[in-house]
């Protein structure tokens, strides 16, 4: 490049257009011609007041965007600046750059024809983003971003009132967000499902997912769900609908992802890559839940020390991918200077932390050594999350647990005593409720909770009969059981809120197939049967234990 070239690019950094118009005819004859004489593409950022930011010289095909552009996403909605650039070959807005456009959410993405013999500007060609309303369609399969094409014209003829037009983009933007109020400061979130088979599952799944979202205190803006014939083992959706999401989420406002699965340290790592919004996948979303949830200290013990194992394989890259990735809901979750700790620093916690629940298990089995000289029959309800697991402890032993329309609302177990109708009186615990694919370091944390269901006499695995999920939940509890090794206690399933269940005589049917019994937490009149079916397999349990050990294995 020559000196007086070099020279005029300079310059035009000192440049400055009205701020309401898209160009001037001399700023764009300026770009034009440099652009001809050096065969390279030029562009220029300009802010709303209409100064030149920063001058972009590219190749004869493409510019790229310098990382500034992307850090002022901050505030305002859309980041405040137009790209003006120019193209040497007549092409239209290429893909990359609306990709530009929409992911660092420029005011305006411009392309300047160079007239290939005079190297005069020829037309003007310029987008926008749309602000949108919904960002999928009915199949829950996400919308292409959508763009506004201005019609092309040459810098002359170009009678846009740029701020005008901006600024009433911003307006509807802020109307589609909703009347966010200042004092809410729950966090935004949009929900991706990735799946390779059937729809069905995965919009269960998902309305599970949202129903986990909300418990832990997210505003759900909206669902996604793809579907491949396989996950993409770098960012699980793939490059190109990954850049799309991130565009919905800028267009909707959302602040983070919340994937429906499990994403590999490598995934979190690509994923954050691409873009400055949280990321959370379903095994954080429940272990902060537990976090917020935990009362007890051996709670919280157990909570972090599941949270460290989580972290500790994605403790890689810079301290502010980290705290990006490991900050939770609302910044929960470790917290970010224990995640500037090194390895070693987490592993000696997860060491001490270790040795304290050894501890409380210890505590734990004397205590349990004392309730076994009462020799009162222990009985555990264990289940699915939202169940009804605490509101059937409430009705049957008349007590106050907590028990709410949120997942997880118990964590820390509770015993409760209870008096059977023929007198004989029994411990029953409410218990944590179990979830699909709970995160694996959560299981191995709460085993020690759970051990006190080892020691029971008998299991009532309660289930939600109004979910549509029934199945694939008692398949989970059962799995979990086994995991548990709790698969060889005695076990009574009971269906729970039939008052919701409208078809009397399926729910009939199902009792019949699964061997189970029918009750409604809410109302004390329909646990008599429950209580007598306890009684009878209790009794029937002591007569067994009664028998000498040739006449048990007969029977
Ligand atoms: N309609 C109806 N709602 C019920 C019934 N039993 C419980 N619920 C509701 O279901 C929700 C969950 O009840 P919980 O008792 O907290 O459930 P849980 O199994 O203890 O849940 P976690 O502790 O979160 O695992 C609450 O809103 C209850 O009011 C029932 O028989 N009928
Ligand atoms: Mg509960």
């Amino acid at each position: 490049m020559k000196a007086n070239q070099i020279n005029r690019l300079e310059k035009l950094a000192t440049r400055r257009v009205p701020p309401t118009e898209i160009t001037t005819q001399e700023l764009a004859r300026q770009l034009s011609e440099l652009s001809h004489e050096i065969k390279r593409q030029v562009g220029v950022l300009i802010d709303r007041k209409g100064h030149v930011e920063h001058v972009i010289v590219g190749d004869a095909s493409r510019i790229v965007l310098p990382a500034q552009a992307r850090s002022r996403l901050a505030e305002s909605r859309f980041n405040g600046l137009r790209c003006l650039h120019t193209h040497l070959r007549g092409e239209p807005l290429t893909q990359d750059d609306l990709t530009d456009l929409a992911l660092l959410r420029l005011d305006l993405m411009a392309v300047i024809d160079v007239d290939p013999k005079t190297g005069l500007p020829g037309l003007v060609k310029a987008a926008h983003i749309l602000p949108t309303t919904s960002i999928h369609n009915e199949n829950g399969e996400s919308l292409q971003p959508q763009y506004q094409f201005l019609a092309p014209k040459p810098p002359s003829q170009l009678d846009v009132d740029f701020l005008d037009l901006i600024e009433s983009l911003e307006a509807e933007m802020a109307r589609n967000r909703g009347a966010r109020k200042a004092s809410d400061t729950r966090e935004r979130a949009i929900l991706v499902s990735v799946t390779t088979d059937g729809l069905t599952f995965a919009r269960e799944s998902l309305a599970e997912l949202r129903e986990l979202a909300t418990s832990g205190g997210l505003v759900v803006l909206d669902e996604i769900i793809q579907r491949r014939p396989r996950l993409d083992p770098a960012t699980l959706v793939g490059k190109g609908k990954l850049d799309e999401i991130i565009i919905n989420c800028l267009q909707f406002g959302a602040d983070m992802i919340v994937f429906d699965r499990e994403l590999s340290p490598g995934q979190v790592r690509a994923i954050n890559a691409a873009t400055d919004l949280k990321i959370l996948d379903r095994s954080q979303l429940i272990l902060d839940i537990f976090a917020q949830r935990a009362q007890t200290s051996e709670g919280r013990i157990q909570v972090e020390l599941a949270q460290l194992k989580y972290m500790l394989p994605r403790l890689s890259g810079s301290g502010t991918e980290m705290s990006r990735l490991m900050g939770g809901i609302g910044g929960r979750g470790p917290g970010e200077t224990k995640l500037e700790v090194d390895r070693r620093r987490v592993r000696d916690r997860i060491t001490h932390l270790e040795q304290q629940i050894d501890k409380v298990r210890e505590a734990r089995t004397q205590r349990r050594a004392q309730r076994m000289r009462r020799e009162m029959p222990v009985v555990s309800i264990v289940g699915y999350t939202n169940a009804g697991k605490s509101t059937l402890l409430n009705a049957l032993t008349q007590s106050k647990v907590t028990a709410e329309q949120k997942m997880f609302a118990t964590l820390d177990p509770t015993s409760r005593r209870l008096r059977l109708p023929q007198e004989q009186e029994i411990i029953v615990n409410d218990t944590v409720g179990f979830i699909r694919d709970l995160p694996k370091d959560l299981l191995a944390a709460f085993k020690a909770t759970l051990e006190e269901i080892e020691q029971s006499d008998l299991l009532i695995h309660l289930a939600d009969a109004s979910s549509p999920l029934l199945e694939n939940q008692l398949q989970s509890v059962e799995r979990i059981l086994e995991e548990l090794e709790l698969h060889q206690i005695p076990r009574l399933l009971v269906f729970n809120k039939c008052d919701l269940v409208e078809d009397k005589e399926q729910l009939a049917n199902l009792c019949q197939t699964h061997n189970a019994l029918a009750v409604s937490a809410m109302d004390r009149k329909t646990l008599a049967p429950l209580t007598n079916a306890i009684e009878l397999r209790l009794l029937k349990r002591q007569e067994l234990a009664e028998q000498p050990d040739e006449e048990r294995a007969e029977s």
